[in-house]
């Protein structure tokens, strides 16, 4: 116990901070990534912490506070007055938790050094979790996370040689155990589910198991056609054709917390796209398909277009094998979106391997 009030005003102020950043990280575990077991380990942290508190004093520490007199309440700098993302609120908060936790720290061992021991371990345990949301904000936005991709798989149920759910898991799977990409901060992959026919509640049922999938394997999960959907399942991004809600919309609808990918086959509607606050551009049909009904072969030449003219990620998509990847990497394209050549295969996780090892 203290009898120094300038003690207890260190200590009341500190476990003030530290409780508000552990809240903060709570419930974005909660309501942002929907984590139960991340969620119960913050709130665990937070009863120890009133636990190691108690023994301390600081249920009378609250007495000493003087906020009239706190010379600090009016000195703000600029970085803490201006949040990009919900991704920086949970970052910022992580900070504060292990800087709060230090100062918790020195002081109990003035007071009672056994408590200090407690508030130490708990600031291991703030680390390792300040670092799993690191992982999970992709510690980044998504526009850098977006860059980083270089394979692009289309899900679709009927095309699959497996069940859906399977094939999602035996990409994932692959993807991680490739130690040359799995040990990455970024992974190469982005997944999109891409169900044309399928009930709404369906749909969304199915968006929700591929993004909390795709999220704890630190893959951008995307949704086709539709933002309401991507939303609702907290998907990273939402994929849209020239026929789909314009993408100037669906910005009006979400703000820039979704990336937003347009489907283009000339450089018109590339500029568009561009214009309108696309994440990135599809560019395609690059060779026959028969996934997808099109007219036109826009061919490696429009990719090759697209890459000098517009400065977002391109990635190519249409009828694209191992085969005729070169074709496209010799153009300069570094992302390719695939469906069949992947997911109608035997063995989806091996074709997958052979995609990026070329
Ligand atoms: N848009 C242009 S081509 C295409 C889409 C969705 C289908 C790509 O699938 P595949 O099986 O890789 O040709
Ligand atoms: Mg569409």
């Amino acid at each position: 116990m203290f009898n120094d009030p300038q003690v207890a005003r260190m200590l009341d102020a500190n476990a003030n901070r530290t409780r508000e950043a552990l809240r903060v990280m709570e419930d974005y575990a909660r309501f942002v990534v929907n984590d139960q077991s991340l969620a119960a380990e913050l709130k665990s942290i937070r009863h120890a912490l009133a636990a190691a508190l108690a023994a301390t004093g600081i249920d009378v520490a609250v007495l000493s506070r003087d906020t009239a007199q706190d010379v600090g309440v009016a000195n703000k700098t600029d970085s803490e007055l201006t949040r990009a993302s919900l991704a920086d609120v949970v970052t910022a908060a992580g900070k504060r938790l292990s800087e709060a936790l230090r100062v918790l720290e020195e002081c109990a061992k003035i007071v009672t050094p056994p408590a200090a021991a407690q508030i130490e371990a708990l600031r291991y345990r703030g680390y390792i979790i300040e670092q799993t949301l690191a992982r999970l904000t992709g510690g980044s936005d998504l526009k850098t996370r977006f860059a980083r991709v270089s394979l692009y798989v289309l899900l679709t149920e009927s095309l699959c040689k497996n069940p859906w759910e399977q094939t999602l898991d035996s990409i994932l799977n692959a993807v991680a155990s490739m130690s040359a990409v799995g040990s990455s901060e970024f992974s190469p992959l982005a997944i999109q589910l891409r169900e044309k026919s399928l009930p709404d509640a369906e749909f969304l049922r199915r968006a929700r198991i591929l993004t909390d999938k795709c999220r704890r394997a630190g893959v951008i999960s995307i949704i086709n056609d539709r933002p309401d959907i991507a939303i609702l399942a907290g998907a990273d991004g939402v994929h849209v054709g020239q026929t789909d809600l314009p993408c100037a919309e669906i910005r009006r609808l979400t703000g820039h917390r979704l990336i937003v990918g347009v489907s283009t086959e000339n450089l018109d509607q590339a500029r568009a796209a561009l214009r309108d606050g696309a994440t990135y551009i599809g560019v395609g049909p690059m060779f026959p398909t028969t996934t997808k009904e099109k007219p036109r072969i826009a061919g490696p030449a429009y990719a090759a277009e697209a890459l000098r003219e517009i400065p977002l990620p391109i990635v190519a998509i249409g009828g694209i094998t191992t085969n005729n990847l070169p074709q496209l990497t010799s153009v300069g394209i570094r992302t390719v979106a695939v469906c069949s050549a992947i997911i109608s295969q035997p063995d989806p996780a091996s074709a997958l391997r052979k995609f990026l090892q070329k």
